[in-house]
């Protein structure tokens, strides 16, 4: 999976040929009782290969693994993020310690599993895009190509010794799907549509530094061959917007019980010295564990959420390396929460992700079929 994000806020036109993943049909399965018993019974049936009327954590894997492609986790092994996640939902299931998993429990968890990815997806809705070069030839032809692409170009910085082809394919990653464009740093369409089109262009490089005019010009030419690509091989992209406004920590701080809860457990691995005092130095750390609680994204993830954090901590002073104790450790955490909400609040960051699907919608996951 390859997700860019982009500080605009700007959301994907309205198209004809779009699909809206919102939750909505996952909702209908685990709510009709009718239907979901008979999705469960069939799906129990498929995973208890030795018919003993329980699933063993062996038999669960499957299960497992299709739950990650549906929530649109890298396979298992890929990476210790995303597999403490497939662990976390193998606990779900047996409870962190139970062998064996009755149907009923496995009815149990399975249904809040995907109201759950239902509720996300009602959130942030997906939207599906078929792009198949129409969007990016009415861009380069549209009133708004020069401006746009002359900002991009001051972006990049090619007015320094960049060669032209290096300023060109800088311009792609900056391209999204709102020019009609599939995201370039998905290497099947930097090796399927965008190279190809590079092998085609017959421009070539005037040497340095690159005038505005020839990168417009140059730009456009390629770009028709990356359209010709596209009609040829369309390529399909799950499209979602989020927007982080402060809300999550809202509700995170407003929850006296699961935030106390999520303190608490982040703060197990904690080191301190021996007065039990944990250093300020750890605020960052301890913010990061409990930032999907509240709704955010890890650090490192969305630059622009990196810096709003990174603005808190310099106004308050937090990671100075005092020694505190727990207490005070977690008042000084809850605090810098609500400064980055009250932030949040006044300026919320909007992310665009867009991912490539490779393989066809309905066979990416088995654990909705039923
Ligand atoms: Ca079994």
């Amino acid at each position: 999976m390859e997700t860019s994000t982009a500080t605009t806020g700007t959301s994907v036109k309205e198209k004809s040929d779009q699909q809206v993943l919102d939750g909505s049909s996952i909702m209908e399965l685990v709510e009709n009782d009718e239907v979901f018993s008979s999705f469960v019974d069939h799906k129990f049936k498929e995973l208890d290969k030795d018919n003993d009327g329980q699933l063993s954590v062996k038999e669960l894997k499957p299960a497992v693994a299709d739950i990650g492609a549906a929530l649109g986790l890298p396979v298992q092994g890929s990476s210790p993020v995303s597999d403490n996640i497939y662990s976390e939902v193998l606990n779900e299931f047996t409870h962190g310690q139970q062998e064996k998993v009755s149907k009923t429990e496995f009815k149990e968890v399975l249904s809040d599993i995907l109201l759950g990815m239902a509720a996300g997806l009602k959130r942030d809705p997906v939207v599906i895009l078929r792009i198949e070069g129409e969007d990016l030839l009415e861009f380069i032809d549209g009133p708004s190509y020069d401006e746009e692409m002359l900002s991009v170009f001051s972006q990049i910085g090619c007015s320094d010794d960049a060669s032209l082809l290096d300023c060109i394919v800088k311009a792609f990653g900056k391209l999204t799907v709102d020019h009609g464009m599939p995201p370039c740093s998905d290497s099947w369409v930097m090796s399927n549509i965008v190279e190809p089109a590079l092998k085609s262009w017959d421009g070539y490089d005037e040497g340095v530094p690159v005038s505005k005019i020839t990168f417009l010009e140059e730009l456009k030419k390629v770009a028709k061959h990356v359209a010709q690509n596209l009609r040829e091989q369309p390529v399909i992209v799950a499209h979602s917007e989020n927007t982080f406004d402060g809300s999550g920590i809202k509700r995170f701080l407003s929850n006296k019980f699961e935030l106390d809860r999520s303190l608490n457990a982040a703060l197990q691995n904690v080191p301190r010295d021996r007065h039990g005092k944990i250093s300020t130095d750890c605020l960052r750390v301890v913010l990061d564990e409990v930032a999907p609680s509240a709704g955010l994204p890890p650090i490192g993830a969305v630059e622009q959420i990196d810096d709003v954090v990174a603005d808190v901590f310099r106004t308050a002073h937090a990671d100075d390396g005092k020694m505190v104790k727990e207490d005070e450790f977690k008042k000084l955490l809850t605090e810098i929460l609500w400064s980055l909400m009250l932030k949040l609040e006044e300026n919320p960051v909007a992310v665009s992700s867009n991912c490539v699907v490779h393989e066809p919608l309905e066979s990416s996951s088995s654990i909705l079929q039923p």
